[in-house]
């Protein structure tokens, strides 16, 4: 062989090598949906994907039930179910349907049977609602057929929701992720949760105060990948609808279910990094990677 010979032979093998590490690359994770991340694709209030919406017609053992999906994301994605506090309804809740439904989730945002039940009442509804979602995505009829891979779902909520949703991590360990907001249950004692967990705290909140909730709920895990996001001043409601910090809050919660629900590590340093912002009072971050 040539000289020039050589060098093309090269070149070739390197094209060539370079285009099955990227096709195995990409083969390597069946759960990847849409493009890459960036700051402002994760801060605008909507992901890649048109979403739809309905009203489940039977809740089964739960109130009420509101399913957001994505309509062209292609193949199945994970399930996340959404439960509201004390005294309220999916209003306040619902603004992460859509939001999470368009970067790639089924997500049911549920009323619970009472909006007077308590923490392990929220939970027993919240993975009665996943396990509706499961069923729904068996049956022919409904919009979301055959759209959710049931073996990859995760829980959100907000006060007496998000330690429901404490209380659905420990005591269903096959979810893939967690990310309560402003938690309040009576015990904070979560240690033996497995599954990876991101709280969202509120400074000065009155109702479920950090200091005898999410901060002892944190400190308490010690098993898994977990983080503390503490929005400065923020009140009982600071990741609510209608607040000034879901840029930040919606940007750490698809990150944290896309890089845990997905195994998606373009979102790791979203997921997992600082956010270095004037409007958090508080980051703490452990076994995320
Ligand atoms: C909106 C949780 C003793 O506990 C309480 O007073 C209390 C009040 C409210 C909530 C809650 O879930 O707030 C969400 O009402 C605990």
């Amino acid at each position: 062989m040539t000289y020039k010979g050589i060098t093309q032979f090269a070149k070739a093998s390197l094209i060539v090598c370079t285009l099955v590490l990227s096709v195995a690359a990409s083969a390597q994770n069946p759960f990847e949906r849409g493009p890459a991340p960036t700051t402002a694709s994760l801060e605008a209030s909507r992901g890649p994907f048109a979403t739809s919406s309905f009203t489940v017609s039977r809740p089964s053992g739960y109130g009420a039930g509101t399913v957001y999906y994505p309509t062209n994301a292609g193949g199945t994605v994970g399930a996340i179910a959404i439960v509201p506090g004390y005294t309220a309804r999916q209003s306040s809740i619902n603004w992460w349907g859509p939001r999470l439904a368009s970067h790639g989730f089924v997500v049911i945002t549920i009323d619970t049977n009472s909006t007077l039940d308590q923490p392990s009442s929220r939970s027993r509804q919240q993975l009665a609602a996943l396990d509706q979602v499961a069923t729904l995505a068996r049956t022919s009829s409904s919009p979301i057929y055959n759209k959710v891979d049931t073996t990859r779902m995760g829980v959100m909520g907000w006060s007496m929701g998000g330690g429901g949703s404490l209380i659905s991590a420990e005591n269903r360990p096959s979810l893939k992720a967690a990310a309560p907001q402003a938690p309040w249950n009576s015990s904070t004692n979560f240690s033996s949760v497995t599954v990876p967990t991101l709280i969202f705290a509120c400074e000065n909140d009155s109702i479920a105060a950090t200091g005898s909730h999410a901060s002892p709920m944190y400190n308490s895990m010690s098993r898994n990948p977990k983080q503390y996001l503490e929005i400065n001043g923020g009140s009982h409601s600071c990741a609510n609808s209608g607040n000034s910090n879901q840029a930040l809050i919606g940007k750490k919660g698809v990150a944290w279910m896309k890089r845990y629900m997905d195994n998606d590590t373009r979102y790791t340093s979203f997921a997992c990094a600082n956010p270095n912002s004037t409007r958090v009072s508080d980051f703490r971050v452990a076994r995320c990677s």
